[in-house]
């Protein structure tokens, strides 16, 4: 067997296991295509010595903005995806977002693909984000898009005047989603407390950026997500709950799961690095804390912290996102859109943070490869399942991406030997087109030596990018696996057979 790349004497970290040190990776034609000891190296194959540092997955990262509508300061393709390549990801999963006048998703699709297309320096899909449910496109648009163009996943919000959705429509999409075998992924906060209290902060002019988070206390997250949690099991759909940030909304999740209940949730860096402290900013600029504003807002204490880090560990995460959705802070259309007249405004500001290339070194920052064991929040191989192999799996990319085995995409991140490597994050380090990272001053025991995508090296610590843009490709999806729970349960209560009374 001739190989184009071998990439030798690693200690690769698959979801399961870290397997013994000296392994060598043999790379044909972009795939993996075996794990040896000394493999035989021709004339034309590179090598690359890992000198004995951990191998693990490229980095899968499934909750990604690019190009949207509304965040014209936000990141396109071209720094997003040179930003993730530079990160340790090597796969992004975006949103093509429908708007409420949308009536059809076929131009949405045309419009996103366009912005993507030849772009990219990361392979690449797309979720939809649907805000107008119609019955036309459950019914027709729906199976084209997952059987054509391999699109098998929806985005819901149950808040945002401009994207929200009832839950007779949450259920409607539900159902269409389940018998077409598609992941239902839904924004989770309750819309009528959140705007109440609103209401009442700008009665008493209370402002200023850190009543966001005021405005979006744990409790709206908490309610929403058991009633999401309501609706999926009445519905015996699977779902995930994205960037979960509170510990009972959590609880529900994990309740859902020990009953078996096909529910998965994901949380992000911001709610595992950082309070709700950074959105008062600086003491003389108290409109900075803008850069810190996202939803759900950052939490207020360090055990809201600790309690998310115990369901990293535990298992009730299926998938650490980046949530990356970017706005410029100096910029009139970006985050200074919170400015209004000369008063600070916190309802205008574009929500959202920028986060993917720094996802991956954060959470491989606190795995033992960085730290002590005991200090350590998470195994590596639960590192592996979280960055890439759940996410690749439960938005239908099992089998090619996630994994480092024989047959899969060759998408590896190579880290430093030992304890070298290690970096404090800071915005002139980063490759995205965002004048600030919330990370600045996190310091990361290693950042990605080389990443490598379909057996082509893309970003080299010594060099820098060293991909092309338009070398990402298109992924069609296929349909999602459930990574927890199955389906088939009656809801509490409800008798055999009940349902068929009025499905
Ligand atoms: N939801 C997201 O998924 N990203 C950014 C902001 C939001 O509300
Ligand atoms: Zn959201
Ligand atoms: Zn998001």
């Amino acid at each position: 067997m001739e190989f184009d790349l071998i990439v030798r004497n690693g200690i690769i970290v698959t979801a399961s296991e870290i397997l013994q040190p000296g392994l060598d990776i043999g790379i044909t034609d972009g795939k993996i295509a075996c794990i040896g000891v000394s493999l035989p190296a021709s004339a034309k194959t590179h090598i690359i010595d890992a000198e004995g540092a951990y191998v693990t997955p490229g980095g899968v990262d499934s909750h990604v903005h690019l190009a949207q509508r509304n965040a014209p300061t936000g990141d396109g393709w071209e720094t997003g995806s040179r930003s993730a390549i530079a990160g340790g990801t090597t796969t992004i999963i975006a949103f093509a977002s429908q708007q409420k006048s949308d009536i059809s998703l076929y131009p949405v699709l045309e419009d996103y693909d366009k912005k993507a297309k030849d772009q990219s320096y990361a392979d690449y899909g797309f979720h939809f984000i649907l805000t107008n449910p119609t019955r036309e496109i459950l019914r027709d648009e729906l199976p084209v898009m997952a059987s054509e163009h391999g699109i098998t996943s929806v985005k819901l919000y149950m808040t945002y005047e401009a994207m929200k959705l009832n839950d007779r429509e949450v259920l409607n999409i539900l159902f269409a989603c389940k018998n077409l075998g598609m992941t239902t992924m839904i924004h989770a906060e309750s819309h009528d407390m959140i705007s109440m209290i609103i209401e009442g902060l700008e009665r008493n002019k209370n402002t200023e950026p850190y009543f966001h988070a005021v405005a979006r206390p744990r409790i709206a997250e908490d309610e929403a997500s058991y009633r999401a949690i309501s609706l999926a099991e009445l519905a015996d759909a699977p779902m995930l709950i994205v960037h979960m940030s509170s510990e009972v909304a959590v609880s529900h999740v994990r309740e859902a799961q020990t009953r078996l209940l096909p529910i998965h949730a994901e949380t992000c860096p911001h709610y595992l690095f950082l309070l709700s402290e950074e959105i008062k900013g600086k003491p003389h600029d108290h409109f900075s804390g803008a850069k810190h504003v996202c939803s759900p807002p950052l939490r207020h204490s360090p055990a809201d912290l600790e309690s998310l880090w115990q369901s990293v560990a535990n298992g009730t995460f299926t998938t650490f996102s980046s949530d990356h959705a970017p706005s410029k802070y100096d910029h009139p259309g970006g985050k200074q859109l919170g400015m209004v007249d000369g008063i600070p405004r916190f309802t205008k500001i574009p929500n959202g943070l920028p986060g993917v290339e720094t996802r991956v070194p954060l959470l491989f920052s606190r795995t033992p490869a960085c730290l002590p064991a005991e200090k350590a929040k998470l195994s590596l191989p639960r590192f592996v399942q979280l960055t890439a192999s759940n996410p690749a799996k439960l938005y239908g990319l099992g089998g090619r991406k996630g994994s480092i085995a024989p047959g899969f995409d060759a998408d590896l991140v190579i880290w430093h030997p030992g304890n070298t490597g290690a970096v404090t994050i800071s915005q002139g380090l980063m490759h995205h087109d965002i004048d600030y990272t919330p990370f600045e001053g996190i310091e990361v025991g290693n950042w990605p030596r080389y990443t490598i995508l379909r057996g082509q090296v893309v970003w080299d610590e010594s060099k820098g990018v060293v991909g092309s843009m338009g070398y990402g490709q298109y992924l069609k999806r296929g349909k999602g696996e459930v990574l927890t729970g199955k389906t088939g349960h009656l809801p509490r209560g409800m008798i055999e057979d009940e349902r068929k009374y009025w499905l």
